[in-house]
This record gives C-alpha cells, structure tokens and sequence, in this order.
C-alpha cells in the first residue's frame, strides 16, 4: 500500500536546502522515505496514504519555503 510521489520543487540552491526539506517531509506520519535532489529539483516521497495526503506533503515542502508542484 506504499506509493510513490514525485513533486517538483523549485527554489533550493544548495544542499542544506535539500537537506531541510527531506527532514520537513520525514517528520510527517505515515513517509517511508524522502529524497531530495537539489540538482533537478525533484523530491521523491514514498508514504502511505493511508496515513498522510500528497497534499499535505507538497504544504508541507512549501511551509519550508519552495514552491511544490505535485507531478505524479
Ligand atoms: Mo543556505 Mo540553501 O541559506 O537555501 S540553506 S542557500
């Protein structure tokens, strides 16, 4: 029941960026994992939906300060 998002996120220019978001994302229940790629400005999340909303995830990317766009 695990699933995967994959979430555009614009605005991160180094690796503590990256780094801040992952850690937003994993504080969140129900993530299996995130990981963040400053290079392309991507963020994978695998989560159960059962437990937390892609939604909530994106917010949750934005209240770091990136702006999130869910893009599968
Ligand atoms: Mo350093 Mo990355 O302030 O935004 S964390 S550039």
């Amino acid at each position: 029941e695990r699933q995967v998002a994959l979430f555009s996120v614009v605005g991160m220019t180094c690796a503590a960026c990256a780094g801040s978001v992952e850690k937003a994302i994993k504080r969140l229940p129900g993530i299996h994992d995130a990981a963040v790629d400053v290079l392309n400005d991507r963020a994978q999340v695998i989560y159960y939906p059962a437990f937390v909303l892609e939604d909530t995830i994106r917010e949750t990317i934005e209240d770091v300060g990136f702006e999130a766009t869910l893009l599968k």
